[in-house]
């Protein structure tokens, strides 16, 4: 298993051709800006995405739309009922088989690019974000197929973990990147942080960009790319390394980056 975040795209061979996503809230203007804009939005309008944000209050059956209520065994803050996210669920997913019913709580398990292919494969998700101090614990049992979480911090709600899932997803349906934007380079550098780009001026300020990106030597500039990929995780993310599949190529450019490191140290 590795669940490194910018590994190869394994999953990506079987990804669906569209994708369905209902984002469940009590506060759906929030998702406004981020389905309307970009690529989610050129993902919509070719067809290749329906993203929708769903109002959990219209599933609601008191006269006050009530949504939440007080924790039994006391304490403070306010808990997410049960019978509006059931009856939104089922009336989103009638008639269907397979959907992944997305719980986003900061107690989830860690959110991954292998679960973001996982999801792409899937092409029909339900997410749930989760307010105030939680959610009724039978929504977890009896509804949630997956609980996850986007990071060690915590939000007020759901709602951006929920558009970093919908965007991380979505970008790997076929077709809603164009060829510019593809992933297929990121996958070539699997499980590795990505170089430093440069683009015009080639010096801005006095700063020079690296020599090597203006000589055209393409092998050169693959394997300074390469190397430059490899120090960054080595600072930055070197658990990352520990699952990278090292190739021969890139043990000699370990051993370049640790005798640099070792001469910076002198
Ligand atoms: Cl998914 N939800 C909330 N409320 N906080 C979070 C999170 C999710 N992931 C990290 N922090």
């Amino acid at each position: 298993m590795n669940d490194c975040p910018i590994e190869k795209n394994e999953v990506n061979a079987i990804t669906a051709a569209r994708l369905r996503v209902d984002i469940v809230t009590i506060f759906p203007e929030m998702l406004d800006g981020v389905l309307n804009n970009s690529m989610l939005k050129i993902g919509r309008d070719k067809g290749l995405l329906d993203l929708r944000a769903v109002n959990l209050r219209d599933y609601t059956t008191d006269k006050h739309h009530q949504t939440d209520d007080t924790p039994f065994g006391g304490g403070a803050g306010m808990v997410m009922i049960p019978d509006p996210i059931f009856r939104c669920v089922e009336d989103l997913t009638a008639g269907e088989t397979g959907a992944r019913v997305v719980l986003t709580t900061p107690g989830g398990k860690p959110y991954t690019q292998r679960k973001a292919e996982e999801f792409a494969a899937c092409g029909r998700l339900v997410i749930l974000c989760g307010r105030y101090e939680g959610v009724d614990d039978r929504v977890r049992e009896h509804l949630v197929t997956d609980e996850v979480s986007i990071g060690d911090y915590v939000l007020t709600g759901g709602e951006i973990a929920a558009m970093a899932i919908v965007d991380s997803v979505a970008r790997l349906i076929p077709g809603v990147l164009g060829r510019g934007e593809s992933f297929e380079e990121e996958s070539f550098s699997e499980g590795l942080l990505e170089y430093p780009h440069f683009s015009k001026p080639a010096e801005y300020r006095g700063w020079r960009i690296p020599e090597i990106l203006l000589g055209g030597n393409h092998e050169a500039i693959r394997r300074w790319r390469r190397k430059e990929s490899m120090r960054l995780t080595l600072e930055r993310r070197p658990d990352l390394l520990k699952r990278h599949n090292f190739t021969h190529e890139d043990r000699k450019l370990l051993v370049e980056i640790e005798a640099e490191l070792g001469l910076r140290a002198l």
